[in-house]
């Protein structure tokens, strides 16, 4: 089973195209990935952004599609309107079911893109997925809407414009999950650490590989939520042995 990441390069390789290859690795799915952007970062500092110019990207995309049967992708950091919109074209042109992890700032706060995403992303690709994987403050930008409480988060979710999964660890670990209208809350306990980096990047891609393994939706959410909770724990989401 082949997939795709299609995102920024982390040379630290926590986040970003790197890192979502070897959760790929992991979990036992052939990875490809697209780069959008280099970025220069570690997990503690950002230094700064290159973006790939969008006709390469499309060529990127065409010269692995026209070679791999892919049917899951993830997006991360699209960088620009232009991009999104790009993406979004491919996903259609190509049948491609997509995880969107609607990336607009880095933990570490680098530029990572130096627009408003969220009206792109709500207009051209989210209607087009089978997920979107905002974090609290990411939710907050797409539906302009502040995020406070469980039932805040609930009502983002049914606001967001296709399945969402709201992770909670600005939350309380409360993670909202909203599949074809149904909600589930999961909660995880939060981990004392100042170790994120990547878990975003991390999640999404698992969630699509466990996907292309034809885990339902429901459960390819949980597994995933395992994978990075334990690499959190573990301090190391990359070379984790995952739980199929
Ligand atoms: O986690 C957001 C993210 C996405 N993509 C790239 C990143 C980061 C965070 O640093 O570097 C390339």
């Amino acid at each position: 089973m082949i997939v795709m990441s299609i995102a920024g390069v982390d040379p630290s390789a926590g986040a970003g195209v790197f890192a979502d290859l070897k959760t790929f690795q992991a979990i036992g799915v052939y990875g490809t990935g697209i780069v959008t952007a280099l970025t220069s970062q570690n997990p503690y500092k950002f230094f700064s952004t290159q973006p790939v110019s969008g006709d390469y990207i499309s060529e990127e995309i065409d010269s692995v599609l026209d070679a791999y049967d892919v049917k899951y992708i993830k997006t991360g950091m699209l960088y620009s309107p232009e991009i999104i919109k790009l993406v979004s074209k491919k996903i259609r042109e190509y049948d491609l079911k997509a995880v969107v992890d609607p990336v607009m700032v880095a933990t570490s706060g680098g530029d990572l893109t130096r627009e408003d995403l969220a009206d792109a992303l709500n207009k051209y690709l989210l209607p087009k997925s089978i997920l979107t994987t905002p974090n609290i403050s990411e939710a907050e930008k797409l539906t302009d809407f502040k995020i406070s409480t469980k039932e805040d988060a609930i009502k983002a979710s049914e606001m967001i414009k296709c399945n969402s999964l709201i992770t909670g660890g600005h939350l309380d670990g409360i993670n909202t999950i909203n599949i074809d209208g149904e909600i589930s809350i999961v909660k995880q306990e939060l981990i004392d650490t100042d170790n994120l980096h990547g878990t975003g990047c991390n999640l999404s891609a698992a969630i699509t590989a466990y996907l292309a393994k034809n885990n339902d939706m429901n459960s390819s959410i949980l597994k995933a939520l395992d994978y990075v909770y334990e690499g959190i724990k573990n301090g190391n989401y990359g070379t984790l042995i995952a739980k199929i």
